[in-house]
Parts: structure tokens; C-alpha cells; sequence
């Protein structure tokens, strides 16, 4: 995420948050995102200033349970798929780390399993989701997806999960429900960022929320993800089950979700209550809305040294352009 007050300490530079300083130069860079590296023993070099190897994330990558499922082809990205192990050390999750490098390491503390999902509000029938009972009875599907930060970088990225309407109609929601509200979990002994809500000074809202209009929550795009690149989620990515919402700004995607609620109000959302000014509850990709403090007509290709114009909607408008009527 941007830096939102420059003098607090969790702004981030933007300079700092690029995926080429995690790694000793340029070459590395390239190698990493040369298809032909991904996999090739020895071809990947050390990466980070804490030292940890490409290697290293390759094999805790490679440790994670493959899903086995197939991939729609009805949801694919005309450009490369970023390679996974750059997705894997260049993440936002504001409470383990707020550099992108330092959310890997810390990420790892995190217990996924047993892990639920509550789904309540405004709905017929309330209930707890076990996140196996998810896995073995969602219609899981992988779909690559665009993925757009507001911090105007983009990624590629093959997701594995299932429609969130798929879900939302197992508690069958009263016609008086208009919105969604979604919380990650809230454990500061793990998440040690989260500690900050218990100073008087802090004004970080945790746990994390985020929230949609219903009709936005019920588009097919909108998508619980319990997967990528094949396997689990790796713990970084907001495992074991976060959302997806590929045209709006990443920060919408929040991860690792313990609750879901139905209801008539909108609600209020970790970064809209931080800085109302900088992030909206829509926050859809828009190239001609800049951020107040930096344009978003174009953005930097994560693992490449490309940079390409941002897409209406992140390129799903004719997916999303009749959710909003009037713009
Ligand atoms: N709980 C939680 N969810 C979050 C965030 C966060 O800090 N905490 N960061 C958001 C932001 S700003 C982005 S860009 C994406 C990053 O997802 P990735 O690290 O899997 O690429 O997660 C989003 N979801
Ligand atoms: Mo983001």
C-alpha cells in the first residue's frame, strides 16, 4: 500500500517498493522471469538483503498441496503470467510487514489449518464454512486474472477458487441485504503489526475489512480464492481463503478471510477509514482518475521492466461496466 502520511512509519517509499531491489541486480531480475529459469536448478541466484535464496521460496513453494484443477479458458490475460516465485516475495499484508520483502518470513508464523469462515447478517441461513468443506465442495475452477495495485504496478496471476455468488447462495441473503462486509483474522501474537491497535495513538483500524456492494459480491469475476499457480495459497498471498476482485485496486482483495456479513449499510474498510481522500469504497481501476498523489493512467509489469497503460476496470468492462450505470 502507498504511503498515506509521509512521516508515519509505515509509509513506504515508493522507490523501495520494487521488486528489483529484492534482488542482487538486473540479470537475477531477468532470470527469475525468463520461463525457462522458473524450475532450473542453479540458474537462480541469492536475492534479498536478509539473504534468503530464490531457491529457498522455490522450495516452499513446491511443499504446498497441488488443487488439480483445471483452468477456464474463458479468463485469460493476453500478457505472460508473472512467475511465481516474484509474486511470492512482493506482497502487500500491512500486518506482518509494510515492505513487500518482509511480508514473506513473517507470513510463515501464520496457522491456516483449522481455519473457518463465518457467513452471517443479513442471510436466511447463518453458518460456519469449514475451509475444508470449501475446498472439497466449491466448484473450484483456476482463471488468470489481470491484478492491479493502486500503487500502479500489475501483476498476472493464475488464481484457483470459486464465485463468491456460489457461496453467498448456500445462506440464501434477504432482499433487504445490499452490501458485503469481510474481516481478516485478528491475532497480533502473529500478526505483529496488528499490536498497533492496542496503542491510544495508532489509528490503523485492525483486523482488516473490506466491503462490496452485494450485486458487485454476486459478479462472476468476484472470486473466493483458496488457490495459486496450481497449489494452496502460500501463507503471503492470505491464505487459506481470500477474495479476488480483479477490476478494482488490490487493496480491495483482502486476505485471509475468517468472516462474511450481510448488510444494508455500507461499510466501513481498513483503508477508506484511514485515508477517505486516497482510497474509496469503489476504487475501481480507472486510468483517467488519478491518486491525489500520483497519476494512474499507466503502470510498472511486475517481474519485467515494462510498463504498459491501465485498463478500464483493469481490462473487465464489459464484465462490470453495467454494475455502475452512471459513470
Ligand atoms: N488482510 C489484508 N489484505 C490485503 C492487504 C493487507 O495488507 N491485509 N493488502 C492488499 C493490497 S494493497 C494488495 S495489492 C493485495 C496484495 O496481494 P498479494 O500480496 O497476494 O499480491 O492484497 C490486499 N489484501
Ligand atoms: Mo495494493
Amino acid at each position: 500500500m502507498a504511503n498515506v502520511h509521509r512521516n508515519k512509519e509505515w509509509a513506504l517509499p515508493e522507490r523501495e517498493a520494487t521488486p528489483e531491489r529484492l534482488f542482487k541486480n538486473r540479470r537475477d531480475i531477468l532470470r527469475l522471469a525468463g520461463a525457462g529459469a522458473i524450475g532450473a536448478a542453479g540458474m537462480l541466484y541469492g536475492f534479498d538483503a536478509q539473504g534468503r535464496s530464490a531457491d529457498e521460496v522455490r522450495r516452499s513453494l513446491s511443499a504446498l498441496r497441488p488443487l488439480g484443477v483445471s483452468r477456464n479458458p474463458a479468463f485469460k490475460v493476453e500478457k505472460p503470467i508473472t512467475p511465481e516465485v516474484i509474486a511470492a516475495v512482493f506482497n502487500n499484508f500491512y500486518e506482518f510487514s509494510t515492505r513487500k520483502d518482509g511480508v514473506y518470513p513473517l507470513a510463515k508464523a501464520m496457522k491456516t489449518d483449522p481455519w473457518s469462515v463465518e457467513v452471517g447478517g443479513m442471510v436466511n441461513k447463518p453458518r460456519k464454512f469449514a475451509i475444508e468443506e470449501l475446498l472439497t465442495r466449491m466448484p473450484l475452477e483456476e482463471r488468470v486474472y489481470r491484478f492491479r495495485c493502486v500503487e500502479a504496478w500489475s501483476m498476472v496471476v493464475p488464481w484457483v477458487g470459486f464465485p463468491m455468488s456460489a457461496l453467498l447462495k448456500r445462506v440464501d441473503p434477504l432482499s433487504s441485504a445490499k452490501f458485503v462486509r469481510l474481516t481478516t483474522f485478528f491475532d497480533p501474537e502473529v500478526a505483529p503489526r496488528q499490536k498497533k491497535r492496542a496503542a491510544f495513538w495508532s489509528r490503523e483500524p485492525w483486523p482488516y475489512t473490506e466491503g462490496l456492494t452485494l450485486a458487485e459480491a454476486m459478479n462472476d469475476l468476484t472470486l473466493l480464492t483458496v488457490g495459486s499457480y496450481g497449489h494452496v495459497l502460500p501463507n503471503q498471498h492470505g491464505a487459506p481463503i481470500r477474495l479476488i476482485v480483479p477490476w478494482k485496486y488490490g487493496f480491495k482483495s483482502i486476505k485471509s478471510i475468517v468472516k462474511i456479513e450481510l448488510t444494508d449499510k455500507q461499510p466501513a474498510t481498513f483503508w477508506n477509514t484511514l485515508a477517505p481522500r486516497e482510497y474509496g469504497f469503489f476504487s475501481n481501476v480507472n486510468p483517467k482518475v488519478p491518486h491525489p498523489r500520483w497519476s494512474q493512467a499507466r503502470e510498472r509489469v511486475i517481474g519485467s521492466d515494462r510498463r504498459q497503460p491501465t485498463l478500464l476496470y483493469n481490462g473487465y468492462a464489459s464484465q462490470v461496466a453495467g454494475l455502475y450505470p452512471d459513470a
